[in-house]
């Protein structure tokens, strides 16, 4: 299957509709047929191999005190993914909804809120930098993401994981955005999927009912509505093939501050 055959925008939205089928079915085919996966390119992952030669991988983002706080934090892109659906869940207070996590897991599962609220998590005063030039300081609170890849038993070739979102990214409800992150970040205590804001339910207009916390990345990394995992060997033929939607745009992959 190449690229030619399966269009970009057709393919990821097919890729976060069927991540439920998937779950459902118990089977991992869809990482091993679909989501074919290649070996990254050597050039892109420049920047990634030099930081992780230099930088700690374990070391923490700073964290501050409750007084260092924004008065405010703005919304920056989706500040609301606008479909039916999502319209739908949101009037409903998210009770319906489920993250769906697949892939290359031995045990694929979907999580309600209330589910994750039950797993490990971790509680974050920490420092936003998006490189449109605006910083903010929030307080988040969300499950860690290694408690969701313990309960989904990630497979050995495991080597990124995919965050699909809720929010298309074209006019005619194609392109969704999306990001991804390697297994050093993933398994990193401050990476977490916040439920909560500043001691409150995450608002729409920063990503609900869940978006990624992932500190020590620029804030394009951080996706918001996410509402389906995968883990993956690769990503060079998903999307555009850059691991997410800003690095199909141009941005670096890498974004570690
Ligand atoms: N799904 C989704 N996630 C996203 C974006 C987006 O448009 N859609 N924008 C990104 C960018 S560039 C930034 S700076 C932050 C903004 O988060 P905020 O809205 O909570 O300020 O979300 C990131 N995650
Ligand atoms: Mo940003």
């Amino acid at each position: 299957m190449s690229d030619g055959i399966v269009p970009r925008r057709r393919f990821l939205a097919r890729a976060a509709a069927t991540a439920s089928a998937l779950v459902l079915s118990g089977c991992d085919r869809l990482s091993r047929t679909e989501w074919f996966p290649r070996v990254l390119d050597l050039a892109e992952n420049w920047n990634h191999r030099a930081a992780q030669a230099v930088t700690p991988r374990k070391a923490m983002a700073q964290e501050f005190a409750e007084s260092d706080r924004s008065p405010s934090f703005r919304s920056n892109g989706t500040a609301d993914p606008g479909t039916d659906e999502y319209h739908a869940m949101a009037a409903n207070g998210f009770a319906d909804f489920r993250l769906a996590v697949a892939g290359l897991v031995g045990q694929p599962k979907f999580f309600t809120v209330a589910e994750l609220r039950a797993l490990p998590g971790r509680a974050q005063i920490t420092r936003h930098d998006c490189v449109e030039g605006w910083s903010a300081i929030a307080k988040w609170k969300g499950v860690q993401l290694s408690a969701i890849l313990d309960a989904v038993k990630p497979a050995a070739g495991a080597r990124y994981v995919m965050f699909y979102c809720a929010d298309p990214m074209e006019a005619d409800g194609t392109d969704f955005y999306y990001e991804s992150i390697d297994m050093d970040d993933a398994y990193h205590p401050q990476t977490i999927l916040a439920y909560e804001m500043n001691d409150a339910a995450l608002p729409v207009a920063n990503g609900a009912p869940l978006r990624l916390r992932v500190e020590r990345q620029l804030g394009y990394k951080h996706a918001k509505y996410v509402t389906a995992i995968a883990l993956v060997d690769g990503f060079g033929n998903i999307a555009g093939g850059k691991g997410g939607y800003w690095e199909d745009n141009g941005y670096q992959w890498y974004a570690g501050i």
